[in-house]
């Protein structure tokens, strides 16, 4: 679904013509909307399995997948609100290079406590 999802919003991203990104990126929106589905759900259902401890760290990364995830068609639209130039442009990947830090180091940082949490638990259980 990812991979369908970037390549519907691909044709979009390297246009000029307005219709074709808004088609673009609506197509792009279905697996999108899917993914997010499933990411809800899913979490949602192992969060249950693992350690009360840290099931709060695990939560947090939902949400900070889910929002940060958002940004992406949130960002891809700008150009569609009559904003064009090189102020979008920079716009553009500016908000792009926002939600790349966010999702990518935020989420790195949390899976690492998780990790970290886990690994206390286990010692201290071990011991
Ligand atoms: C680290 C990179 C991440 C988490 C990238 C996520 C990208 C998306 C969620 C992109 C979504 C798009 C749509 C929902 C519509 C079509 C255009 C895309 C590909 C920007």
């Amino acid at each position: 679904a990812a991979l369908i999802m970037i390549g519907l919003g691909y044709p979009g991203e390297i246009t000029a013509d307005p219709m074709l990104r808004a088609a673009s990126g609506l197509a792009g929106m279905i697996p999108f909307i899917y993914l997010v589905g499933i990411l809800f759900t899913e979490f949602s259902r192992v969060t249950k399995e693992q350690y009360k401890e840290v099931q709060g760290l695990i939560h947090a990364a939902k949400w900070l997948i889910v929002v940060t995830w958002c940004f992406y068609p949130a960002v891809y639209f700008f150009p569609l609100l009559g904003w064009s130039g090189s102020s979008a442009e920079v716009a553009l990947q500016a908000g792009y290079t926002i939600a790349d830090i966010t999702a990518k180091v935020g989420l790195g940082l949390l899976i690492y406590a998780i990790a970290r949490r886990k690994t206390e638990i286990e010692n201290h259980r071990a011991a």
